[in-house]
């Protein structure tokens, strides 16, 4: 079994209304929301506790709010100053860890299983980041602490605001019997009554329907309630980090041992390779093909070239055919897996270094940069 992780999901407390109250005290206690105004069919983007108790919600008719509420302050969003707010918490967050996943502005996991602060206690350390930014920044952040990001992510709005909640490995069990599956991201109310229908409320009972029941209600979506009733998720934080390698590979039920049949598979890898490729090739640029082989007795071998500056495509099937057929003599016995890379490089001035700040935004920074595979030179 391995070990299990530490996950931390951090979420500020309403946030761009909190930013407001920080810049301008006297909004303290206020009934406040940040949005568009009312007399121009402006939306809600947040509301502060003092205005949710008469209702006002993001997303919400700011007319409507304004109904609801009719003391209530709107004022104007200020991004610039969000952002500026969200860099502090990561600057605060990379002291603990580098596996920092931003999800907006004002959320993120932290996966600090290997983290040696706090003598390695995550409720520690989450506590500790809680500090730091009500001290540094003026803001309140609540904090989940979990083995993975779906109980993380329950956590941390479990005692919401000003919260932390912890759930240890010993705990998932218990702790997701009595979970309304309403909590799991992703159910809305349309899968929230498909599944009362079945008798469903919490994850305790969504636990007794099996596998092949949810798979042909919900699809793929199935296996994904299957697993997290049972407080399951094996996704990994996954930090903006610039990447350095992209790879793809499969293993075989049975063992192979012929070249036709390997360059077959090889070519089936770089279709997966070139979607899953096509995803940051505004990013990045390949500047290696790698192919990796392991062989039945699990020893393994990886064969690397440049890509040339010839014109050739990254993905020339030939080349990989190449490099498979001059690696597998190194070992010459039946392969158990093979595997398909690039190596990779940043395009210079694509802003990377900001994309835990911008989400998805981080795309339009690279204009002018077709989508279509290209090769170094
Ligand atoms: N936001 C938005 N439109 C939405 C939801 C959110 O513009 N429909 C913006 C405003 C929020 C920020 O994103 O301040 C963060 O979203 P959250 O869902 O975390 O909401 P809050 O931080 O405001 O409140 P909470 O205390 O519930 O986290
Ligand atoms: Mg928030």
């Amino acid at each position: 079994m391995p070990e299990p992780r530490k996950i931390i999901h951090i979420d500020a407390d309403s946030f761009y209304a909190s930013v407001e109250t920080r810049e301008n005290p006297q909004l303290q206690g206020v009934p406040l929301a940040v949005g568009g105004a009312a007399d121009r069919r402006g939306v809600i983007a947040t509301a502060n506790y003092e205005a949710r108790k008469f209702g006002v919600r993001s997303a919400m008719a700011s007319s409507r709010a304004m109904t609801q509420c009719p003391g209530l302050l709107i004022l104007p969003p200020r991004f610039e100053l969000y952002r500026e707010v969200s860099s502090h918490f990561h600057h605060i967050f990379r002291q603990y860890t580098d596996l920092i996943e931003p999800l907006s502005l004002d959320e993120a996991f932290l996966d600090v299983t290997q983290a040696s602060h706090c003598q390695g206690s995550a409720t520690l350390i989450a506590r500790e980041i809680r500090q730091r930014v009500r001290e540094e920044l003026g803001l309140v952040v609540s904090a989940g602490i979990a083995p993975n990001k779906f109980l993380a992510k329950v956590a941390s709005d479990w005692n919401k605001p000003d919260g932390m909640f912890t759930i240890t490995p010993e705990q998932v069990a218990g702790f997701v019997l009595e979970l309304p599956v309403k909590k799991i991201n992703g159910v809305g109310q349309v899968t929230a009554k498909k599944l009362r229908k079945l008798g469903v409320v919490t994850c305790g009972d969504l636990q007794s329907l099996p596998l092949e029941i949810l798979a042909m209600r919900f699809g793929k979506y199935g296996q994904r309630l299957f697993d997290v009733a049972r407080g399951r998720d094996h996704r990994q934080v996954q930090s903006s980090r610039v990447r350095k390698s992209i790879s793809v590979e499969h293993t075989f039920v049975e063992d192979i041992d012929n070249i036709p049949a390997m360059m077959m598979s090889m070519e089936d890898l770089l279709v997966e390779l070139k979607r899953r490729f096509g995803k940051i090739d505004n990013r990045y640029f390949p500047v290696k093909r790698v192919v990796k082989i392991k062989y039945n007795d699990f020893t393994q071998t990886t064969l690397e070239e440049p890509i040339g500056g010839s014109g050739e495509a990254w993905h020339d099937v030939a080349r990989f055919h190449r490099l498979l057929t001059t690696a597998w003599p190194r070992g010459a016995k039946p392969v158990r897996l093979l595997g398909a890379g690039l190596r990779l490089q940043p395009l210079a001035g694509d802003g990377l270094g900001q994309l835990s700040l911008f989400g998805d935004s981080e795309d339009e920074q690279s204009p002018g940069l077709d989508s279509s595979p290209r090769s170094a030179g």
